[in-house]
């Protein structure tokens, strides 16, 4: 299905330098001469920011877990119908900055929900899109935490939903991202987030080159 285009995703725990990463690697591609359209979850799409106000937002402490994944898929087949699909279909570079793989862990690892129930509602939401590589930006997660709360401090950010869970939910999640690149070592690539943003620029630059359609 994305024979026509390249898609990659990010993913990584919160504060990971997903958003910074992307940037500068989006700046990369168009400055060769690339065709790069830019997705993020849950969002990407007028009605997905709708959505992920709902999702988001620190006041909806009572949404239901079974809510929530339902939330975040409707996003996802939004992005996929609307932008993805059409953009990969033109031969342009997808990038999305999360995708079903942050639904596995946080709602089926760290929520509990399960690999299964996800996997059948990717099938319905995404139709066989996968991502071609998975860049998982990886670090460790008080640093993380900090790094988010820091900035959202800064911008006094309502989207805390999530950030606010449990020390132990983050464990959770990275917890999850590790064994689903031990899953799938070709396509999800872990990544030291630890060092300089030029450091992981570099490093997730090595791996999306060979993928590079020629121009
Ligand atoms: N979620 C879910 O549960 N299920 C799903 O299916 C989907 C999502 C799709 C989305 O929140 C939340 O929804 C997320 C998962 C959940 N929740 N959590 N927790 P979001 O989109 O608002 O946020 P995020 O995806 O978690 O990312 P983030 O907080 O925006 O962080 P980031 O994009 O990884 O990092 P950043 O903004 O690039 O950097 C954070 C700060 O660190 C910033 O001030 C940077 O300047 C700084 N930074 C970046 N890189 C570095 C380095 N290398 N060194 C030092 N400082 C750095």
């Amino acid at each position: 299905m994305t024979d026509a285009g390249l898609f990659l995703t990010f993913e990584g725990v919160e504060g990971g330098g997903k958003t910074t990463q992307m940037r500068l690697l989006v700046e990369r591609l168009r400055g060769l001469g690339y065709t790069v359209v830019e997705n993020y979850e849950p969002g990407g799409t007028e009605i997905g920011r709708q959505i992920r106000r709902i999702v988001l937002w620190a006041a909806n402490q009572n949404l239901s877990p079974t809510a929530e994944l339902l939330l975040f898929f409707a996003s996802r087949a939004q992005a996929v119908d609307e932008v993805i699909l059409p953009a990969l279909a033109k031969g342009c570079i997808v990038i999305s900055d999360r995708f079903t793989d942050s639904t596995l862990v946080y709602q089926g690892y760290a929520r509990g929900l399960g690999r299964d129930v996800v996997l059948a509602l990717d099938k319905v939401a995404c139709r066989g899109l996968a991502p071609r590589l998975t860049l998982c930006l990886d670090l460790d997660i008080e640093l993380g935490l900090h790094r988010a709360r820091a900035r959202n401090a800064e911008d006094a950010h309502e989207e805390t939903r999530l950030d606010d869970e449990s020390l132990q939910f983050h464990k959770r999640v990275r917890e999850a991202y590790h064994d689903l690149s031990r899953r799938e070592p070709e396509r999800v690539k872990l990544i030291d987030a630890g060092r300089r943003p030029e450091a992981v620029a570099e490093c997730i630059w090595r791996l999306v080159e060979p993928l590079l359609p020629r121009l």
